[in-house]
């Protein structure tokens, strides 16, 4: 058996010598320590030797049992080792992800461009305000109806989360005086529904032109313009009265629906004219609150809620897909 033994170990060591892949290695491991394997067949034999034999060819099985052992480990991670990585190399790349503006901010940087190009600049404030700030400066005191149009978030008896980007403007007048003229973008919030037209919270850009001698005149050329920038050269626009306690007159703008040039479909509600903006000559009332002499100083004020923009220039349907970032509406923006 001990002549046997050596014959084996020799097979062994040229078997395990020439494997050349971790299939062929688990085989070889099976067929030499496997249940039914080799190694196990010779333990067999030796409950038949002489009594006297055992010991001595028994430890010789055990120290060939664990050199094999120890081979097939070693052959494991050399085969590891030599081991290409398949890679077809006729295969596309993967992309990396590259991200771009939302439509909301696209519209936001080309209204702020506009008015940039006409000496604008861009101001911003807090979100969140005092009672002073987002209301009584702007000539809505505490017993007025159109507190009500914007119920608002409260945050204690003093603070709100700003209804609107106006206290905006009265702190930058506070802070850098007249004439001066900016616009103010930002996120506004109100208690409200929220479906495909309404949300508590969204975009606001208002703007504000104050110095002497500002006409309605020039609030209407420069909105007019604003329009033709955004929807296009062929749009038309038209100002109809209406009431912010903050301006005097005021008065609402709308433009020719870009969708149908004006013959009425079913985003204008056929009426051809879509409702965009409010603007109007800033209130004396709103000068004084900030130590200005409505007798020296005019100013025109507008503001515009920039979803509704965009939403109109890419007839986008539902104003939520702004908020979820779901690629397959964002992407079509790229
Ligand atoms: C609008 C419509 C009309 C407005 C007025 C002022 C301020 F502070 F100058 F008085 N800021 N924004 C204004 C005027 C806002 O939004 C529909």
């Amino acid at each position: 058996m001990l002549e046997e033994l050596k014959r084996f170990e020799a097979e062994v060591d040229t078997a395990l010598k020439g494997v050349k892949d971790p299939e062929g290695l688990e085989q070889l491991r099976l067929r030499f320590l496997g249940r039914k394997g080799r190694i196990n067949e010779f333990f067999k034999r030796l409950g038949r030797l002489p009594v006297e034999e055992r010991p001595k060819v028994g430890k010789i099985l055990n120290q060939l049992k664990a050199r094999i052992e120890s081979t097939i480990a070693s052959r494991r991670s050399e085969l590891k080792e030599q081991e290409v990585p398949r890679i077809d190399l006729t295969l596309p790349g993967r992309m990396g992800w590259v991200g771009h503006p939302n439509p909301l901010s696209l519209v936001i940087d080309e209204i702020i461009d506009f008015f940039v190009g006409l000496g604008f600049t861009v101001e911003f404030g807090p979100e969140i305000e005092t009672d002073w700030y987002n209301f009584e400066a702007l000539n809505i005191p505490p017993y007025h109806p159109s507190r009500e149009m914007f119920s608002s978030f409260y945050l204690g008896d003093e603070l709100l989360l700003r209804s609107h980007t106006s206290p905006v403007q009265i702190r930058v007048m506070e802070r850098k005086g007249v004439p001066i003229r900016f616009i103010a973008p930002g996120p506004v919030y109100r208690v409200d529904k929220f479906d495909a037209t309404h949300s508590p919270f969204f975009y606001q850009i208002e703007g504000l032109y104050v110095d002497q001698e500002v006409s309605f005149a020039e609030l209407k050329g420069d909105l007019e313009a604003f329009a033709k920038h955004i929807f296009g050269e062929s749009v038309r626009v038209r100002f109809f009265p209406s009431y912010f306690p903050f301006t005097e007159p005021s008065a609402e703008m709308s433009i020719s629906c870009p969708i149908c040039q004006g013959k009425g479909c079913r985003v204008c509600g056929d009426s051809g004219w879509l409702e965009i903006l409010g603007c109007g000559m800033v209130h004396p009332n709103v000068f004084k609150s900030v130590g200005i002499d409505p007798d020296r100083y005019q100013g025109y004020a507008f503001g515009l809620g920039a979803e509704r923009i965009a939403m109109i220039k890419y007839i986008i349907g539902d104003i939520r897909l702004f908020y979820e970032n779901d690629f397959r509406f964002l992407d079509q923006f790229r």
